[in-house]
């Protein structure tokens, strides 16, 4: 079962999304196994973007995800990190598929509401950046055969 880092951005969270966003990720079968809504300091979003340091957009990019709070969850399910990236949409909005998060809710680049992990490593690294072992809780959900279930 994979797990992903998903976290809603500042812009997200000041316009209202915030139910908006979980409840489709629910609604499509994943399971929350970890939730904070924290104010990002600026050595935890220069960890988090070392990969884009140096690029035209960095500096932008950490001034937003430091400029006002995020929610920072981890989802897991079979596939969980190519389901919460297709959940999601392409990083501009105007090339995200009709019916993704940042189709539906955002226009540019800049503010594209949400992070996820977009591979395994990836994931594994940000769960480890963004979460304490304690703070993942590892739990049955009632429905999780009827979510998980191969024939
Ligand atoms: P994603 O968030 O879809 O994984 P990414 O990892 O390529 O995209 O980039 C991280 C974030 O950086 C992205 O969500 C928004 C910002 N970004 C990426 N490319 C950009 C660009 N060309 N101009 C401005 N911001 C950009
Ligand atoms: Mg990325």
């Amino acid at each position: 079962m994979e797990q992903t880092l998903v976290l809603i951005k500042p812009d997200g969270v000041q316009r209202g999304l915030i139910g908006e966003i979980t409840a489709r990720l629910e609604r499509r079968g994943l399971k929350l196994i970890a939730a904070k809504f924290m104010q990002v300091s600026p050595e935890l979003a220069e960890a988090h973007y070392a990969i884009h340091k140096g690029k035209p957009f960095y500096e932008g990019l950490i001034r937003y995800i430091t400029s006002s709070p995020v929610m920072a969850m981890i989802w897991e399910g079979p596939e969980a990190i190519a389901a919460v990236r297709q959940t999601m949409g392409a990083t501009k909005p105007t090339e995200a598929a009709p019916g993704s998060v940042r189709h539906d809710f955002a226009l540019e680049v800049g503010r594209n509401l949400t992070h996820a992990s977009d591979s395994p490593e990836t994931a594994f690294q940000e769960i480890s950046l963004w979460f304490k072992p304690e703070e993942i809780i590892s739990w049955e959900r009632s429905t999780d055969p009827w979510l998980f279930g191969k024939n």
